[in-house]
């Protein structure tokens, strides 16, 4: 064995050369491990003794890809498409030996491989798309070559991995190992090619597959319209689409200098940027600053939830689906079965989309105990409140579940605004309370914000926030305060279009603006959709504003069949003339002069203040890093991933830009936009929220 590199090394075994790479954590196609490669295989071909070459590598996967971390900075030879030629073009048989995931560029070196071997665990896949990218190292030329058009377009447009049986059955890969001695079946596989005198198959040299595509360009507008709703507003996946017809049309030098034409201009866009900034930000999002991994946590085998309504049965299906018992809590049988049904069937309509088999079903449900005893709640490991949004109500929850709760317990609020410490000042143990705020409907929204009480312990935090990623959500931690980070900062938003509709725009020209902008729909929807009577009271209501109006008609959202829209059967919304003469008739009766007001105002008045509140929040340290409020909105509110995020759309505008127009609202509507200190600060130094 001769160390080639920092991160690669080269073994002979017999008439086998074997080239390690070993570059924790992932094997990323660092500059070390391009030049690993590149010299691993060289060395192999000058040895006349070796007569196959095996890429292998260390650690837990193959190589998952380029290095994001890399992108930005000035490329350093050996440049990825150098590597990938010097495999192709070996005189030997390279076989790439996979485990993990081999991922992007990772991929497309084992598709240069003459051979392809793999343990059954293994995936590959194109996953360029996430970051707003397209393989730039002929995935989109040679996967085509390998599994046709349609099952290429697939792989790259969907981003997501296939496992190595599938990729044994279209041919990707050409062998299965043994799980667990991959090294030692790729070598008798490098063998036995020796002894075949197997041929250096190349993939690019292939074109069977892309025949029944040829002349035929209708299989790509079929593509394009199949997925044109999911793709609204990114800019790589046309490019995806485009550059796969080109391996079809073009030769294949031709099709892979322009497949890296696009790649390359990719790499410059917004769009990219943001979802690499979103990647990594994800990804910091799971660390918190005083919890280190000597933190111990506790087991969590078993949970409670209190409330089998929309949010508790939303709540305790992501245990359940985890594998994890629950039992729910309610005050009536009605309510209980009410809230049993609702779950079978938000997993029978899953199992209807092929997702889940009526087994799983039936073992998901058969994991839930439904029960009217409170004191079945002593045993759990963790209990979940999720009553109505009351401090009274939730106050006696938790007196009374401190008395029943186990020592050790963790006991959790799923309240969306209410200040976690004083919910924990009513048990003996605010050690152990937090705030576990899931998002509508919470089965399904990946943003868990986990509330850090003022006496909340280390342990407990570490417990959750290592459980999130378990019941496959995005946690991030936040601190008290009304709203915690994405309610808080919608509030901002709902104000300002509340009031722009009082001064002259339509609620639907909000809703498209916002829509436009990437927001999967507009607040007046969204209000809509969760019902204006939330907090409302039809004993104290007065027609004190247009929501207060519309309840009192009986406009109260979609469950109504009208809230601001009026909606068809199947739902669908249509702007209502007689809301808009509402909205003029109560605007009058509060002498609020009516204007045009144009999209860009309604965007900014709309967003800008979000922004503040933003600023505001890191300010009080109510979220750690700008980054964790970006994936607070994108994964809690649908915010455009090609837009990164609250905070880092605000760095793409221009802090300087966002708090001249601040000030210009300020002067012109109030101090709701006086801008915060942080932001100023930030501004007046030319820094950014994501390089503060
Ligand atoms: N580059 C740099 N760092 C990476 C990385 C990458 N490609 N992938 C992961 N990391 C870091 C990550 O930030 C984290 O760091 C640690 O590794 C563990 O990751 C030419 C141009 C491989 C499935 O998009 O999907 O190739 O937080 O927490 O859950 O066409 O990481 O520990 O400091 O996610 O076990 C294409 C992205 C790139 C794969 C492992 N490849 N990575 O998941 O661990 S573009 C990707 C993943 C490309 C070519 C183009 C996952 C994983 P830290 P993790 P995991």
């Amino acid at each position: 064995m001769a160390a080639i590199n920092s991160v690669a090394d080269l073994a002979i075994d017999g008439e086998i050369a074997v080239v390690t790479i070993d570059s924790p954590p992932v094997n990323a196609l660092s500059q070390a491990v391009r030049d690993g490669l590149k010299r691993g295989v060289e060395a192999a071909e000058a040895n006349g003794a070796v007569k196959a070459v095996v890429i292998i590598c260390g650690g837990r996967t193959f190589i998952a890809g380029a290095d994001i971390s890399e992108f930005g900075k000035p490329p350093a030879a050996p440049y990825l498409p150098d590597v990938l030629d010097r495999i192709e073009n070996a005189s030997k048989p390279v076989i790439a030996a996979v485990h993990g995931t081999a991922l992007g560029g990772g991929f497309e070196v084992a598709l240069t491989a003459h051979y392809r071997i793999a343990v059954p665990s293994a995936k590959c896949g194109l996953p360029e798309i996430k970051l707003g990218l397209i393989p730039g190292a002929g995935g989109t030329q040679r996967l085509p070559r390998l599994v046709g058009v349609e099952k290429a377009l697939d792989v790259i447009l969907s981003g997501t991995p296939f496992g190595a049986r599938e990729a044994k059955e279209w041919g990707v890969v050409d062998e299965l190992a043994e799980e667990g001695n991959l090294r030692e079946s790729a070598l008798a596989f490098a063998r036995r090619l020796i002894a075949e005198k197997a041929p250096l198959r190349k993939v690019r040299d292939r074109s069977d597959k892309l025949e029944p595509a040829r002349g035929h360009p209708e299989i790509f507008e079929a593509i394009r319209k199949a997925n044109a709703r999911k793709f609204r507003g990114f800019e790589a996946w046309e490019k995806a689409i485009e550059s796969v017809k080109n391996a079809v049309d073009l030769p294949f030098d031709e099709g892979i200098v322009k497949e890296r034409q696009m790649f390359m201009a990719l790499l410059q866009t917004t769009q990219s940027k943001a979802q690499r900034h979103v990647f990594f930000a994800e990804r910091q999002a799971a660390k918190v600053a005083d919890i280190g991994p000597d933190v111990p946590t506790k087991p969590i085998r078993s949970v409670g939830v209190i409330g089998a309504g929309t949010m508790g049965g939303g709540i305790a299906m992501n245990f359940l689906s985890a594998g994890i018992p629950v039992t729910i809590v309610e005050t009536s049988k009605e309510a209980l079965d009410r809230g049993v049904s609702v779950m079978r069937r938000n997993y029978e309509a899953t199992a209807k989309k092929g997702r889940l088999t009526m087994k799983e079903v039936d073992e998901r449900m058969g994991r839930l105990k439904p029960t009217l005893d409170f004191g079945a709640l002593a045993e759990a490991d963790l209990v979940i409140e999720a009553v109505f949004e009351n401090m009274d109500i939730k106050k006696k929850v938790f007196e009374r579940l401190d008395s029943i709760a186990k020592p050790g317990a963790i006991l959790a609020s799923n309240t969306s605004y209410l200040d976690i410490d004083d919910i924990a000042s009513m048990t003996k143990r605010p050690e152990d309370v937090l705030g576990m705020h899931f998002f509508s409907p919470a089965n399904v929204m990946r943003l868990l914000e986990i509330v850090r009480g003022a006496k909340t312990s280390k342990s407990v935090l570490a417990t959750i926030a290592a459980l999130a990623p378990k019941i496959g959500k995005v946690g991030v931690v936040v601190g008290v305060c009304h709203g915690f980070v994405g309610n808080r900062m919608l509030a901002q938003r709902q104000r300002e279009a509340m009031k722009l509709i009082l001064e002259g725009a339509t609620p639907w020209a909000v809703d498209r603006v916002l829509t436009a902008f990437g927001m999967p729909m507009g607040p007046f929807a969204m209000s809509d959709l969760a019902g204006l009577d939330i907090g409302w009271s039809a004993e104290t209501s007065k027609r004190a504003s247009i929501r207060d109006i519309l309840c009192e008609e009986g406009r109260r959202g979609q469950k109504t069949g009208a809230g601001f829209y009026d909606y068809d059967e199947a739902r669908t919304p249509k702007p209502s003339a007689h809301v808009e003469a509402i909205i003029r008739d109560f605007a009058k009766s509060k002498g609020v002069a009516q204007r045009t007001i144009g999209d860009a105002e309604i965007l900014e008045r709309c967003i800008y203040p979000m922004i503040n509140e933003g600023a505001k929040i890191l300010e009080e340290g109510k979220a750690q890093r700008a980054s964790d409020i970006d994936i607070v909105w994108i994964y809690g509110y649908g915010w455009p991933v090609y837009r990164g995020g609250p905070m880092f759309y605000a760095d793409t505008v221009g802090l300087r830009n966002v708090l001249a127009k601040l000030k210009e609202f300020q002067a012109k509507f109030g101090d709701d936009f006086k801008p915060a200190a942080l932001l100023e600060k930030l501004a007046a130094e030319g820094a950014a929220f994501s390089k503060p």
